[in-house]
């Protein structure tokens, strides 16, 4: 097993990938996507609740950025950091939202999609992280509730930001329409969600094999069948296996994040996690904890929350898991560098872990 770290868009530089090494990282998992495009800046290095305007305008990022060239910078200046490029994590909203809407580019931007699955490939980076969702990550709540007072994130109960319709010209909390008609997003069932995945798996997972890539779903966060009035696609840990079943391949694969299976109402998160391990399904976790299930749960430091972390790393081991471990992302600590104390806060943590 290899401790990675997870960063954002603008923490892509030199200062960054020490820091990531200073905390023991051998492997970095990268966002591309600018979610705060034109949007709250200050939400960067905290978490986004996803208010009903979303974080930001959809294609920040240039396509030049996605582009062979600069991917093989990108890797350049991680490994000369010591550390290796195990995934890019998300599709930007401008590039596939008639994907996940079925709107009339959807052809067009599955071809995109594949070229850049195509591109990351070429680059030599294994991994691309998804999530196949109309509301995004949503409908949260900030509290002080983590240990000491710590700012975290969680539900408490339903509110407007988790029931209010989604505004025409927007989804995955971006805008990608400025310019869309007033009006709010057609409602659909589940099984066109459902179609709508089958679609992009088939068209996309023989390219991801043919480049080496393996494409890793991300759950629902926060798991439950509705958001923002649209279904939800892996709301339950058995949902998992649906997807899965949709393409057998070694590149149909699962972004495993413990603290959001954790949430789910259904299941017992020890025999989940030796299940999808044991059949080879997960490319990488998000390790990391909570306390509670939907819609009543928060997110905790990793040592505090309802999942026993060293059962999980027993059961890594048992099933010879070799992928990456992330922190996703931890409480905020109180002090001048709150997002990074609380990562190394985490950091530390799983390097002993691992050691074990
Ligand atoms: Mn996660």
């Amino acid at each position: 097993m290899k401790l990675g770290f997870g960063l954002y868009k603008h923490m892509l530089n030199k200062e960054h990938y020490n820091f990531a090494r200073q905390c023991g990282a051998t492997h970095v998992v990268i966002h591309l996507v600018d979610y705060f495009n034109q949007g709250v800046r200050e939400a960067e290095s905290s978490q986004p609740l996803g208010g009903l305007d979303g974080w930001g305008y959809a294609g920040g990022t240039p396509d030049s950025d996605w582009s062979l060239e600069n991917l093989n910078v990108i890797k350049k200046e991680i490994n000369e950091s010591g550390l290796e490029l195990e995934a890019i994590e998300n599709f930007d909203p401008a590039h596939w939202h008639d994907i996940l809407l079925d709107g009339p580019s959807k052809e067009q931007q599955i071809s995109k999609l594949k070229q850049i699955i195509t591109q990351v490939g070429q680059a030599g980076i294994p991994t691309f992280g998804y999530n196949f969702s109309l509301a995004g990550v949503c409908g949260r709540i900030t509290t002080d509730g983590a240990r000491g007072h710590a700012e975290t994130v969680g539900m408490d109960g339903l509110c407007a930001a988790s029931t209010a319709p989604i505004k025409n010209g927007m989804v995955w909390n971006m805008v990608y329409d400025q310019q869309a008609e007033e009006g709010d997003l057609p409602k659909i069932t589940h099984d066109e969600l459902w179609q709508r995945l089958t679609y992009f798996l088939k068209e996309l997972i023989p390219v991801a094999e043919k480049a080496g890539v393996r494409l890793a779903a991300h759950p629902d966060d926060p798991p439950l069948s509705f958001m923002r009035q649209q279904p939800r696609l892996v709301y339950q840990p058995d949902m998992y296996q649906r997807l899965l079943d949709i393409v057998h391949s070694p590149s149909n694969s699962l972004e495993f994040c413990l603290g959001t299976l954790a949430e789910m109402s259904e299941g017992d998160i020890y025999e989940i996690c030796d299940r999808y391990t044991r059949q080879n399904n997960v490319a990488y976790i998000h390790f990391r904890n909570v306390r509670g299930k939907v819609p009543h749960y928060q997110e905790t430091f990793i040592d505090e929350g309802d999942i026993d972390m060293s059962k999980i790393i027993t059961i890594l081991k048992k099933n010879k898991f070799d992928g990456v471990l992330i922190p996703d992302h931890t409480p905020q600590m109180s002090c001048k560098a709150p997002w990074h104390a609380g990562m190394a806060y985490a950091m530390g943590y799983m390097k002993a872990q691992l050691k074990n």
